[in-house]
């Protein structure tokens, strides 16, 4: 029922593959608003477990589709604020906030808000021949979806602002090298190696995880004190899940834990 993505659900795992591979997955409105159709279900769907976030063909996302941005002489130029403000930013936010872990397999080149969408996902696996483009300077506009924030924290202010400004290639090998990404696997691998992944996170105790994101989330705008406050109430919520109290009887009985996400 969608046009723009594909959407799955198998064996507790939601996979959402951005499909515009003609145009290398770029982001049309529709596409956006498929794409926060697919994160509602999810949200909404105990049984979905953990998710994937991958693109068709040879890209997985190359950001804004610019031929929504042509501007005629005379004509006002588009709102980009506003598209933030109502379109990447809730999608990014609902993003990080989705209760189960998030991998993103990146397929391909993934340029501006693609590059930055797929750093947003916990976990991020990217094959070989993938790369990263921070492409905004080149058109005259600055990172977004979180890329000013995200990027300094994951390879540091010199790195960051250096593929920001010149807007230079990132392959996935180095970026796996400069901490930017989890994994860099041969192509022919990263479907399997993501689905994997995503179906052993979607038996373990999806609750306690999603706390686990949480702490993380917040832990760069706090001090020591008020994260260890935070990592006390969180905790404390984990203590009482039922997959708490499953996972220590399961160490104690020597047997495998069977959790139920709860
Ligand atoms: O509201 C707002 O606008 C603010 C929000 C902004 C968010 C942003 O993401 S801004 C950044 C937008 N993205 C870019 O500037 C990247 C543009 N694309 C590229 O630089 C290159 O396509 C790539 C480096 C990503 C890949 O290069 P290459 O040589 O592998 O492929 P290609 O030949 O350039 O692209 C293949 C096709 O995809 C081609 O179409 P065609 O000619 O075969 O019909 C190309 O035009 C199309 N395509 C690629 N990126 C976009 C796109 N079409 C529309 N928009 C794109 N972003």
């Amino acid at each position: 029922d969608y046009e723009t993505i594909l959407f799955d659900i198998a064996e507790g795992v939601a996979t959402v593959t951005l499909n515009r591979p003609d145009k290398l997955n770029s982001f049309t409105g529709q596409m956006r608003s498929e794409l926060r159709d697919a994160l509602k279900r999810i949200e909404s769907d105990k049984a979905v477990r953990a998710m994937v976030l991958t693109g068709a063909g040879r890209g997985f996302c190359a950001g804004q589709d610019l031929n929504d941005r042509a501007v005629k002489p005379g004509d006002a130029p588009p709102d980009t604020g506003a598209t933030l403000d109502q379109e990447y930013n809730p999608l990014i936010r609902r993003l990080r906030a989705l209760e189960l872990p998030v991998i993103a397999a990146v397929n391909g080149v993934a340029a501006g808000a693609g590059a930055n969408l797929a750093l947003n996902c916990d976990i991020v696996i990217a094959g070989k021949s993938a790369k990263f483009i921070q492409a905004f300077c080149k058109i005259g506009l600055i990172p977004d979806c979180g890329g000013t924030w995200m990027l300094p924290r994951l390879i540091g202010r010199q790195r960051a602002l250096g593929l920001a400004l010149l807007g230079d290639t990132l392959p996935a090998e180095k970026a796996l090298e400069w901490g930017m990404i989890w994994d860099c696997v041969a192509d022919d691998v990263l479907a399997q190696t993501a689905n994997d992944m995503a179906r052993h996170l979607a038996t373990q105790p999806t609750r306690g995880l999603s706390l686990i994101k949480q702490a993380f989330n917040q832990s760069p705008t706090h001090t020591l004190d008020q994260q260890l406050d935070l990592e006390r109430d969180l905790q404390r919520m984990a203590g009482k899940t039922e997959d708490y109290r499953e996972g220590v009887t399961a160490f104690l009985e020597k047997r495998k834990p069977a959790f139920k996400g709860e």
